[in-house]
């Protein structure tokens, strides 16, 4: 089977999510949020998900996990997701994730999971003192995308691996049970913030649980902080190059100029022929006022959603119950290929 045939046979569906694992940062407005708003329309399904199910593989205080759920939706709403034409929902509101889940744990192979760097990255030297959902992880994250039958996942860089391990899961399971059930998923990795750096140290990533607040600008962060955070950001002596090869052993440099670009919708190269020359002094202060004229709206309109949690959780609700309407005929179709007695 082509992966042409393979897709062709179904409805061009997109599926993405946040963990609520803390404050939102730019790395997940610039690499999987704004481009979440960007796919909503004509050409897809667009399904957008809070994914608190993953956010409990490392320990989460309960009220702030409350929190930081309402959190990402109110993100998705003020960046832009319109629950009409998407529908946005929380992950544990739709019990055929972990369901899938575990038929998924039952196909991956270990040696697969092994090989996730994300795993070893997060687990660093007490692999044996994390938890067996951590794991996992990526099992449930390929339940989460294949219960929709998802053609497009758009993340950032640092799940590609885990999409691919998806399209692993999907041929496997395909191939076993002699079907065509599951799409081999795509994923969409596209733009100058596919992974945005540690304002601190440019070769780590953006996190929203990296140890200091200094090392990320927050969604919520307000005009002084963003201003100080950029202007504290570590960088190098030298002005900015005139081409982006004079970037390419200098990694926070280029990383600003990413984000820059990300936030003006203009590639790097445009940015750097704009910015040629040019110091930190004149380039730290103009990406911080781009960043506050893009962030403030979206911030103050978060902040206002925030007012009323109750409304969220209606959305959300409502979100869970479209959502549910797809995912349980095809859970039900799973079970029966497996051979489950229903
Ligand atoms: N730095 C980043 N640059 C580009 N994209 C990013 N994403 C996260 N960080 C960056 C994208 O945001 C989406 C949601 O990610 P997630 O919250 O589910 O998990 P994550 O990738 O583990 O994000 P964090 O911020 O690093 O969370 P913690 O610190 O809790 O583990 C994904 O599409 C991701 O690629």
């Amino acid at each position: 089977m082509t992966e042409a045939a393979s897709q062709s046979q179904f409805t061009p569906r997109v599926f993405s999510g946040i963990k609520p694992s803390g404050g939102l940062t730019l790395g997940n407005y610039l690499g999987a949020i704004k481009r979440f708003v960007e796919m909503q329309g004509p050409d897809f399904e667009t399904l957008y998900c809070v994914v608190d199910l993953h956010a409990i593989t490392v320990w989460q205080d309960p009220a702030e996990l409350r929190t930081a759920t309402r959190e990402v939706a109110a993100s998705y709403l003020a960046s832009g997701i319109d629950p009409e034409k998407s529908i946005l929902f929380n992950q544990s509101q739709v019990s055929q994730h972990a369901e899938l889940g575990w038929i998924f744990n039952c196909v991956a192979r270990v040696g697969w999971m092994n090989r996730m760097t994300q795993f070893k990255e997060k687990a660093g030297k007490n692999a044996e003192k994390q938890s067996l959902g951590l794991y996992a992880y990526p099992s449930l994250m390929a339940a989460d995308i294949l219960l929709y039958h998802a053609t497009h996942v758009p993340v950032g860089e640092d799940q590609k691996q885990h999409v691919e391990l998806t399209r692993d899961i999907a041929a496997k399971f395909n191939h076993d049970y002699k079907t065509e059930f599951f799409p081999l998923t795509t994923p969409v990795i596209e733009g100058p913030a596919m992974r945005v750096m540690n304002l601190r140290d440019g070769t780590k990533k953006m996190s929203k649980s990296g140890e200091s607040d200094m090392e990320r600008i927050n969604m919520l962060d307000d005009a002084d902080t963003i201003a100080k955070k950029f202007r504290k950001a570590r960088t190098d002596p030298e002005a900015l190059p005139d081409t982006l090869d004079g970037l390419k052993e200098r990694p926070e440099a280029r990383n600003l100029v990413d984000i820059y670009a990300a936030l003006s919708d203009q590639s790097p190269e445009a940015v750097i022929t704009e910015y040629a020359g040019a110091g930190w002094g004149q380039f730290k202060p103009a990406l911080a006022d781009l960043a506050v004229e893009k962030l403030a709206p979206i911030s103050s309109e978060m902040q206002r959603l925030l007012d009323d949690p109750a409304e969220i959780d209606r959305i959300l609700a409502r979100g869970s119950e479209r959502a549910r309407a797809i995912a349980a005929p095809i859970l039900e179709r799973t079970y029966e290929i497996v051979g489950l007695v229903r």
